[in-house]
């Protein structure tokens, strides 16, 4: 609670821990979970009162009194099994449409981002439209060093994502989306940033001994910094769509680590 009073907390509390949306997805997908946490309070309302209610009013008075005893209530017992059906019904619903939506792929997305999570970074290559005279570039990260994702504001972007080793998640939590890394898979989907900002990007499973350390940086800026950044990673020789950085798959006093461990 005082933390939500901190000013950079930007009144999260009222968008119930959620940070302010960064995506054309943000409206739907805020609404949904709103829509939740209404449906979850005035389920919980009604219910909370009705006990409080229930106890006090068929308390037991006194010592020689017993109250009436209910049993094999139809008219109740069908009430407490249709409507958490009836509710379950209606969160199912909206969820469903909400996720068709979101999850749908256009044809030709203006970016598409192979995102390969490896043990324990993070690296990113632009390819086809993106490429620098005719050249994939890259940013691959390092547990000691992360990696930076640069996204043009009002674009659309794919992000297809690879994993070599063990299946991590990639989150933007001011996307509102995460999707698993699944080695073998190619799983994917779709955004268009919609706010300028730099925010913080992480791994959402547990995925080893450093899963901590899987973070990376997104910078949503306008369409000519990221031209402007995709030539300076060319200009800085990471050419090529190298299915993660070689270097992160070892990290500094791990062996050692994992002997101590054993
Ligand atoms: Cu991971």
């Amino acid at each position: 609670m005082l933390a939500s009073c901190s000013k950079d907390s930007d009144n999260e509390w009222l968008r119930m821990a959620l940070p302010k949306s960064a995506s054309t997805d943000g409206e739907q997908l805020f609404g949904l979970w709103l829509g939740a946490w209404i449906a979850v309070g005035v389920t919980f309302l009604i219910v909370f009162t009705l006990i409080i209610w229930s106890s006090i009013r068929y308390r037991r008075r006194s010592d020689d009194y017993v109250p009436v005893q209910v049993r094999y209530h139809l008219p109740i017992e069908m009430l407490y099994t249709v409507a958490p059906v009836i509710a379950v019904a209606a969160f199912f619903f909206h969820t469903v449409e909400v996720q068709n939506d979101i999850t749908e792929e256009s044809k030709n997305p203006d970016h598409v981002i192979t995102v390969v999570g490896q043990k324990w970074a993070w690296t990113f290559d632009y390819m086809g439209e993106d490429a620098v005279n005719g050249k994939d570039v890259f940013d691959a990260g390092a547990p000691d060093d992360i990696a930076d994702l640069y996204l043009p504001v009002g674009e659309s972007v794919r992000f297809e994502l690879r994993s070599p080793d063990v299946i991590h998640s990639f989150w933007i939590p001011e996307f509102y989306r995460k999707l698993d890394v699944v080695p073998g898979e190619e799983n994917s989907f779709e955004v268009t940033p919609d706010r300028e900002g730099t925010f913080k990007g992480r791994c959402a499973e547990l995925c080893g001994m450093y899963h901590s350390r899987m973070l990376f940086n997104v910078h949503v800026v306008s369409p000519e910094e990221y031209d402007a950044h995709l030539r300076e990673l060319e200009a800085d020789g990471n050419v090529g769509a190298p299915m993660g950085g070689a270097e992160s798959h070892t990290i500094k006093g791990l062996e050692e680590a994992e002997e101590e461990a054993s």
